[in-house]
C-alpha cells in the first residue's frame, strides 16, 4: 500500500514537513514554500478508508516465535528525576521545561518517576510482569556534564548498577544512547548544528561501550531523529525550541552522522560477532492516499520520502532520497555540511533497527494530511491503526535490508482513573493486542520480528505535555511515588507467560 516508486508528477515548489505527530494536535498543515513556513488550515475532508488489509483468518492463541523478547521502554529524562544528583549536568530538556510556557502547567522532568532513587523496587515490579527486555535510556548530562571532557564517573556508576540489577533479575537490558537530553554546554556550542557535536557524541557513546559493553547486549544510537527535526527545529515545540527548516536538516545530518560514527566505534571494540548488537530507533509511518485525486500518489510517495526513506536510506543504503532532496531545495543542506565520506559512515551496517510505531498517515495531493480517519487517544496526533505497523514491518522486510526488527515503542495514552487500587484501562489492553496481532502477522508473513518493546512501563514526563498524559501500564501517583500496576499491566503480564495472545480483545 505504500508508494515505492519516485513520482510521475513531482510535488514541487513545495513540501510538507514531517509533521506527523503532535502537530496533528494542532489540526493545521505546516507547508514549506521556497523556505518560508506558512500555516495552512486543516483540511477536514471526510475520507473513505479504503486501505483496509483483507481480514486474516487467524487461529488463536497466536503464539510468537521461540526466543521473542517482550519489553517495556522508558527514557531517561521522562521517568529519573533526581535532575541534580551525582554531578549531573543539565541538559536541553532542563533548559526548555524550565522556560515558562513550554510544556503543560509549566512541568519538568526535576522528580518525574524519582526512578533515580526507586530503581530496583521499579525492576521488582518488572520482574514480576515477566518483563524479559527493558529499553531504557542513558542521560549524556550524568555521564559528561559539560557534554565532552571530563567524565562523571557516579553518574556511569549509576546506570552500571542499573544494568547489573536488571541482569539479577533475569531482564536483558537495551540501552538507547541518546534520547533527546544533549547537554546544554553542547547546545552553547551550537547543538547538533555543530557538526563537533556527533564526534562528541561517539566519544561519549564509546565511553558507554567501553564501561558497560560487557554487560549491555542491545544498543540503540539515537532516538527517533525525525521528532528532533520536527518538533526540536521546526515547530519549535520541543527542546531545544528552534523554528527553522533549514537548520533542522543540518542538525538531521549531523545526528545521522553520530549514529555513523558511534556505530563505527561499537565495531572497532566489539567486531560483528553477533554477541552486541547496535542500530538506531526510528519513529516510521506509513503514508496512505487520501483519494484517488490526480498527484495524490505523487504527494503520498513525496510524503513517504519525508517521513521514513529520508531516515531509512542514508542508514541503509548510503544515500538521502533524491525526490525529497530536490523537493526540499534551498532548505536542503549544502556539500560544506553534508561532506564526502559522510553517507559511508553512516552507512556502517548495523545490526538492528528499533521500529517505534503510533501512527499512519493519510494525505491528499495538497498535499495535506487528513485527521480523523483512524480513531485517536488523549495525543491526538495518535492514530490507532494497527495494520499500519503490519505495513511498516514489511515494507522494512520488502525494501531494506533483512536486519532484525524490535518495535522499541508502542502505547497509549488514555484519562486513566486510580480507583480501589487499580486502573481498569481496557482500551489500552484493546490497543496493544491489536499491535500484537499485526506483529504476529507481520512474523508470519516473514518480518524479522525479534521483540516487542511497549510504551511505557511507568506513567512519566511526556515532554510538551508534562504529566497529562499517562501512557504507561504503570500508574504513578506523583504525589506520593506509590506505582499501581494497571490492568494492561496484568494483561501483558499474561500474554508473557504464554508467550502470545490467548484469545481477542475487545
Ligand atoms: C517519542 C519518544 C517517547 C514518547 C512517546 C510518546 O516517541 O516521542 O520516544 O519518549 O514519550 O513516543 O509520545
Amino acid at each position: 500500500m505504500m508508494e515505492d516508486q519516485l513520482p510521475q508528477q513531482r510535488a514541487d515548489e513545495y513540501v510538507s514537513l514531517g509533521m506527523s505527530r503532535r502537530e496533528l494536535l494542532r489540526q493545521t498543515l505546516l507547508v514549506v514554500v521556497g523556505g518560508t513556513l506558512l500555516e495552512t488550515a486543516f483540511s477536514g475532508c471526510s475520507v473513505a478508508n479504503n486501505h483496509t488489509h483483507p481480514s486474516s483468518s487467524l487461529a488463536y492463541p497466536l503464539v510468537f516465535p521461540t526466543g521473542f523478547l517482550w519489553g517495556a521502554s522508558t527514557s531517561a529524562y521522562q521517568i529519573e528525576g533526581a535532575a541534580h544528583a551525582d554531578g549531573r549536568g543539565a541538559s536541553i530538556w532542563d533548559t526548555f521545561s524550565h522556560t515558562p510556557g513550554k510544556t503543560v502547567d509549566g512541568a519538568t522532568g526535576d522528580v518525574a518517576d524519582d526512578h533515580y532513587h526507586r530503581y530496583e523496587s521499579d525492576f521488582n515490579l518488572l520482574h514480576a510482569l515477566g518483563v524479559k527486555s527493558y529499553r531504557f535510556s542513558i542521560a549524556w548530562p550524568r555521564i559528561f556534564p559539560d557534554g565532552a571532557g571530563a567524565l562523571n564517573q557516579p553518574g556511569l556508576d549509576f546506570y552500571r548498577r542499573l544494568v547489573e540489577s536488571l541482569l539479577q533479575r533475569g531482564i536483558r537490558p537495551m540501552a538507547t544512547l541518546f534520547h533527546w537530553d544533549l547537554p546544554q554546554a553542547l547546545q552553547d556550542q551550537g547543538g547538533w548544528e555543530n557538526r563537533d557535536v556527533a564526534k562528541r557524541f561517539a566519544d561519549y557513546a564509546d565511553t558507554l561501550f567501553q564501561a558497560l559493553g560487557d554487560l549491555v547486549p542491545a544498543w540503540l544510537t539515537v532516538n527517533e531523529p525525525k521528532t528532533i527535526v520536527t518538533q526540536g527545529y521546526i515547530s519549535g515545540t520541543h527542546a531545544p525550541g528552534i523554528q527553522n527548516p533549514a537548520r533542522a536538516y543540518v542538525a538531521l545530518h549531523h545526528l545521522l552522522l553520530g549514529h555513523g560514527l558511534a556505530t563505527q566505534a561499537f565495531r572497532a571494540r566489539f567486531g560483528r560477532d553477533g554477541s552486541r548488537l547496535i542500530g538506531p530507533a526510528l519513529n516510521l509511518s506509513p503514508v496512505y492516499p487520501a483519494d484517488h485525486a490526480e498527484g495524490t500518489a505523487a504527494a503520498v510517495t513525496l510524503q513517504d520520502g519525508i517521513e521514513n526513506r529520508l531516515y531509512l536510506d542514508p542508514i541503509f543504503k548510503g544515500s538521502y532520497p533524491t525526490d525529497v532532496v530536490e523537493a526540499l531545495g534551498d532548505t536542503w543542506p549544502s556539500a560544506a555540511v553534508i561532506q564526502d565520506g559522510d553517507l559511508a559512515i553512516i552507512h556502517t551496517p548495523i545490526d538492528h533497527l528499533g521500529v517505534n510505531y503510533y501512527n499512519p498517515l493519510v494525505v491528499t495531493a495538497g498535499p495535506q494530511f487528513v485527521n480523523g480517519v483512524y480513531p485517536t487517544t488523549q495525543a491526538s496526533w495518535e492514530q490507532i491503526y494497527p495494520n499500519g505497523l503490519y505495513d511498516i514491518l514489511m515494507r522494512l522486510t520488502r525494501d531494506y535490508d533483512r536486519v532484525n526488527l524490535y518495535i522499541t515503542e508502542n502505547g497509549a495514552p488514555y484519562p486513566d482513573t486510580f480507583a480501589s487500587q487499580t486502573v481498569d484501562d481496557p482500551q489500552r489492553i484493546v490497543y496493544l493486542h491489536d499491535h500484537l496481532v499485526a506483529a504476529y502477522r507481520a512474523i508470519q508473513a516473514g518480518a524479522q520480528l525479534r521483540g516487542y518493546h511497549l510504551w511505557s512501563l511507568l506513567d512519566n514526563f511526556e515532554w510538551a505535555e508534562g504529566y497529562s498524559q499517562r501512557w504507561g501500564i504503570v500508574y504513578v501517583d506523583f504525589a506520593t511515588q506509590q506505582r499501581y500496576p494497571k490492568q494492561s499491566a496484568h494483561w501483558y503480564s499474561e500474554v508473557i507467560r504464554q508467550h502470545g495472545l490467548a484469545q481477542p480483545q475487545g
